[in-house]
């Protein structure tokens, strides 16, 4: 797969920005057929999850959300699809989506390679210069960008939740080095939260404002297996005292006893299953697969608590990302202190890539937010319904993630590659 380098858009030249877009438009785009590749035609179009579309579905919403925002929209061209609310992710429920008329597996793939015909002509005679925010360094195209690889994600999800093995391979992991401290203080003082950049951050991250925040201590490392493990054998699961009101009733109606995707195997031992492939439980490496009542409980049972959205991305600052980071190229996390050069200035690993971490924070605007280009994206999920994740995972591409990102799930969800870490006051 084609390598493209970490750019700054608003450095380039129209001309090679132009270049830089389109090579990180067929970056996506390889990811994507790459990924679907070895899955027959029925495990596309099966429901393999309530949670989660079937997965021509979302080859086919790719191109369409392409065609509509870059063929249509920027280029003013005619429709190539006239069926719109199939791909119109606000009309039907995931768990619809195999009963409606999609287009059939071959007949997706043929649209989204037309589409991108026409894209690549579109970029082509585009203005990047211009004043417009849409379409001034290249916005909108590396919102598809974005678009494009976020779903690639969601598509992982959902190869995870087949029975199905999805043969994957992968280069070792770096070694792990011991973490220095198990974790690091955050001083107080005001810090610059979200961004202003407007060449590639969602509306959700925008705009930059100070933000007053009391000395914390936080964990160095996501938790790993290992800890969590403690939770679980300590009793964690049984003990209503670590559990929120609605975590409580959470795990009671669901019964939960360990994260998604562990067996216990009887001897003592326990085992995962990752896209299928079931591995012994590997104890250095990020949880993943709680969601965010679990994640509460842990921490409470560690006299700990969740970091606020403020406090993580504080204590993420500079934090270099990829190469340094485990983003969009594995199957999986590495274990803990494999990125000592990915430290953050305040010397906490791995917060970008491996596993989204939950934090405490329910996802709101921030102040002066305008939703752009469409209130679909987000603007239509603030309120005290989702839960805020931080940093990207394993699954997520570069392009789609960076210190600022917001991420969302309701609190109940596990089938993401969701993980954590823990905080106390300082
Ligand atoms: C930001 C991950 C919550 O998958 O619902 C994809 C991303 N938005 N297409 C989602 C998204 C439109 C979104 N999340
Ligand atoms: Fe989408």
């Amino acid at each position: 797969m084609p390598t493209v380098e970490r750019r700054y858009p608003a450095l380039l030249d129209p001309p090679d920005l132009k270049a830089s877009l389109a090579a990180e438009l067929a970056e996506a785009r390889a990811r994507t057929l790459t990924l679907l590749e070895p899955v027959s035609d029925d495990d596309l179009v099966r429901q393999h999850s309530p949670l989660m579309s079937p997965l021509v579905w979302d080859l086919a919403h790719i191109g369409f959300f392409e065609e509509l925002w870059l063929v249509r929209g920027v280029g003013g061209e005619e429709p190539l699809l006239d069926r719109d609310e199939l791909y119109d992710a606000f009309r039907h429920g995931r768990s619809e989506r195999a009963e409606l008329p999609l287009l059939t597996p071959a007949e997706a793939a043929a649209y989204v390679e037309r589409v991108r015909e026409r894209t690549l002509a579109v970029l082509e005679r585009a203005e990047l210069d211009s004043a417009d925010p849409l379409l001034g360094d290249g916005y909108v195209f590396a919102m598809v960008v974005q678009h494009e690889q976020q779903h690639v994600e969601t598509m992982l999800a959902t190869l995870n939740l087949r029975e199905a093995e999805y043969p994957f391979a992968e280069p070792p992991a770096p070694a792990p080095a011991p973490l220095g401290a198990p974790e690091q203080l955050v001083e107080s003082g005001p810090f610059a939260m979200g961004t202003d950049d407007r060449s590639r951050a969602y509306d959700n991250e925008r705009g930059l404002h100070e933000v007053d925040v009391p000395a914390f201590w936080i964990d160095t490392a996501p938790v790993t297996n290992g800890a969590y493990l403690d939770f679980v054998e300590a009793g964690g699961y049984d003990d209503e005292r670590f559990w929120s009101d609605a975590g409580w009733a959470w795990r009671r109606e669901t019964d939960a006893a360990h994260p998604q995707f562990w067996r216990p195997e009887g001897d003592g031992s326990w085992s995962r299953t990752r896209l299928g492939r079931r591995e012994a439980l590997p104890a250095g490496e990020p949880v993943q697969h709680v969601c965010w009542y679990e994640a509460d409980a842990f921490a409470r049972w560690s006299g700990r608590r969740l970091p606020t959205e403020a406090e993580w991305e504080k204590a993420a600052a500079a934090a270099p990302g990829a190469p340094h980071a485990n983003l969009g190229e594995r199957f999986g996390p590495v274990p803990v202190g494999c990125y000592p050069a990915g430290a953050s200035a305040w010397g906490v690993e791995q917060a970008l890539g491996d596993v989204w971490e939950w934090t405490a924070s329910d996802l709101r605007p921030y102040p002066g937010f305008e939703a752009f280009p469409y209130a679909e994206y987000s603007e239509v999920f603030f309120g005290d319904e989702y839960k805020v994740l931080r940093g990207g995972s394993w699954a997520t591409h570069q392009a789609a993630v960076r210190i600022t990102f917001r991420n969302w799930d309701f609190p109940v969800r596990r089938q993401i590659f969701a993980g954590f870490r823990t905080a106390r006051n300082g």
